[in-house]
């Protein structure tokens, strides 16, 4: 019996090419216990939708579960005896539901987070063309206290790449706290919206301006900052990209960067590459991780996905399914400054990621 969650984990990743172990299908069989909602499945499996949702047809196919006519995967008898066998068990969640388990609560600084959200409000709506999402507000407030009670805001240089549909470098210029704030982002409308509101607020140390990471930066951004924050779509391309990118942008050793990482796009097979390219390539220490850190909203173009398309069932998502750790890494002497440009247009889409 043992051998059937090493036999789905096979097949699985034959399939669909993502690399699992057979404790990702007890996670599954775990979180239908809980849930019938395919997305919180997914949530709480933290799996890559095309391996969670495979992994879910595969055990339809077996009989273990099955999808009721509201679209809720539920176990079968089968599927409750095979857990018992293998002592496959309901995963509480203990998470401290005033600071949405962050550990951080938005609510310390109640001033700071009024203020954002109602500028928040106008903000532009996420769209797909760069896997934009936008994290909850109460996020982004948490992401700056974090921020700030590691000593790496006040009287700081930050600069915050490619990720600014989250609105962290608006926030953070909110606070007036740092030396100076850049913002860079591919996408005009964020831009234009955040000088429109520093230049309202006379905020005079911050400013944004359209920047694509794909071109090396110029010497005027090269180790001049203290801290970057970003939040890079989870292809190895962009990855190198975004955290490339923002290691090069910080000026000496005891430097910090910021950066969501998701395992609903990408595995923790590829978490390792990640963590070794920091580790080994780029010479900086991962100092934080907090694991579901960010909440994002839902996004509007959700439909038009591959997720949507290979989810197991028709019902989109409800509730807030997608999350990301907060990562902090920080520079170690000889570290690696690298600013090579990017020709992979393989950003956003792969084996693994499926939300653009
Ligand atoms: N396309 C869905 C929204 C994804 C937002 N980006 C999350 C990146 C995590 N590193």
């Amino acid at each position: 019996m043992g051998s059937v969650l090493s036999d789905v984990a096979k097949v699985v990743q034959e399939k669909t090419q993502v690399r699992l172990h057979k404790r990702n299908i007890e996670r599954v069989i775990s979180a239908v216990m809980t849930t019938g909602d395919f997305w919180e499945i997914v949530d709480r499996s933290d799996l890559p939708v095309p391996a969670a949702s495979e992994i879910v047809k595969e055990l339809i196919s077996r009989e273990i579960l099955f999808v009721d006519d509201r679209d809720n995967i539920l176990l079968t008898q089968r599927g409750y005896d095979v857990a018992k066998e293998l002592g496959i068990y309901e995963i509480p969640d203990y998470s401290c539901q005033a600071c949405e388990g962050r550990g951080t609560p938005f609510y310390a600084d109640k001033e700071l987070y009024r203020t954002f959200v109602e500028l928040a409000k106008d903000r532009p709506k996420a769209i797909q063309d760069f896997d934009q999402g936008s994290v909850t507000p109460e996020t982004t407030v948490s992401r700056v206290l974090f921020i700030d009670s590691r000593g790496d805001l006040r009287g700081k240089d930050v600069i915050v790449m490619g990720a600014e549909d989250d609105l962290t470098g608006l926030a953070i210029a909110l606070t007036r706290k740092a030396n100076r704030v850049l913002i860079i982002d591919i996408d005009q409308r964020l831009i234009d919206f955040d000088n429109a509101i520093i230049k309202e607020l006379g905020i005079d140390n911050a400013e944004a301006m359209v920047w694509d990471l794909r071109n090396p930066y110029s010497e005027d951004l090269l180790q001049k900052f203290d801290i970057f924050i970003t939040d890079p779509p989870e292809t190895f391309a962009a990855f190198r990209a975004f955290i490339g990118r923002g290691i090069a942008t910080l000026r000496d050793e005891g430097c910090a960067g910021y950066f969501g990482l998701t395992l609903r796009d990408s595995s923790i097979f590829r978490w390792k590459e990640f963590q070794e390219t920091l580790l080994n390539e780029y010479g900086v220490v991962i100092t934080d991780i907090v694991q579901d850190f960010n909440d994002y909203m839902n996004w509007e173009y959700h439909p038009e996905t591959r997720a949507a398309q290979i989810a197991p069932v028709k019902r989109n998502p409800s509730g807030i399914w997608y999350r990301s750790a907060w990562y902090r890494i920080e520079t170690l002497p000889g570290f690696k400054v690298w600013n090579e440009p990017i020709s992979d247009d393989v950003f956003y889409l792969d084996e693994e990621g499926s939300t653009t």
